[in-house]
């Protein structure tokens, strides 16, 4: 699959496409991602890619025109007319489900907003699906388009050991169990701190048990609304219902 990124600034992007265990995805362009700097887009001997918004108000809104040229320039190089994605605070939230239906498709592009926003015209011409972060307020929508690539990229075959992201939280629809490593017995000047023992035991079933327990018990405590669509989808049996109806009432969230 193949992403354009529009942005002003290019430069954000290469250190996290050369990195982690998603590095494989962009190296092998199993994720192509290309970059279009905007600055390369905009006319004039200021290279204006900005403006005061009419009507007034602060900040800057990103013009329509140097957007268009760089979407005409993508379209001619990739020979068809792709999704457009923008990054904006409105838009709709960046869950797994989004993830996975982005990933199961052919990619498009990624256009990343600065200042006050992009001109509604442009828009409302071209753009098919606005996504947001979260609600808090961010700088622009690099970061955004990052996280959405990084999500995309770790879903591709052969990123993480086999079958990981079956497992992931979110997809699986709950939070993971606790996660332990060596040593099996570690000394804290506090005390000796030791793993749950039936995690070295070697009983498989066992061992799976606990673990559902575990994220049964951390969902059901941390995020009820994940138990709640758990139990809606028909994804809890009936030992795990009896399981959770045995949970004490949930004690304050910690830490
Ligand atoms: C003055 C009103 N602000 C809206 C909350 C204006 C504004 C703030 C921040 C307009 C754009 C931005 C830049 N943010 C993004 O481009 C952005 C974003 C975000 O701020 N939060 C969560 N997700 C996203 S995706 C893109």
């Amino acid at each position: 699959m193949r992403f354009d990124v529009l942005t002003l600034f290019p430069e954000l992007f290469a250190p996290h496409l050369a990195s982690g265990v998603t590095r494989r995805a962009f190296e092998s362009g199993q994720v192509d991602v290309r970059l279009w700097p905007l600055r390369d887009f905009a006319d004039g001997n200021y290279r204006r890619v900005d403006d005061r918004p009419f009507g007034g108000g602060p900040g800057m809104v990103m013009l329509a025109e140097p957007l268009q040229r760089a979407l005409d320039a993508v379209r001619a190089d990739r020979g068809a007319a792709p999704a457009v994605i923008s990054f904006s605070p409105g838009g709709r939230a960046l869950t797994q489900a989004l993830v996975q239906q982005l990933a199961a498709g052919e990619g498009g592009v990624l256009l990343c907003g600065r200042y006050e926003g992009i001109d509604q015209r442009f828009i409302d011409r071209h753009v098919t699906l606005e996504i947001s972060l979260g609600d808090y307020v961010l700088s622009g929508g690099e970061l955004p388009a990052l996280v959405l690539l990084d999500a995309i990229a770790r879903l591709q075959p052969g990123v993480l050991q086999a079958a990981s992201h079956e497992q992931d939280s979110f997809s699986d629809g709950l939070l993971e169990g606790p996660a332990y490593s060596r040593p099996e017995l570690w000394c804290t000047p506090d005390g000796a701190i030791p793993v749950p023992p039936v995690l070295l035991s070697g009983h498989h079933g066992e061992i799976a048990r606990w673990r559902r327990q575990r994220a049964l018990e951390r969902s059901a405590r941390l995020r009820p609304d994940l138990i709640a669509a758990a139990r809606l989808a028909g994804r809890l049996s009936a030992e795990d219902e009896r399981f959770l109806a045995a949970l004490p009432q949930a004690p304050p969230r910690s830490p």
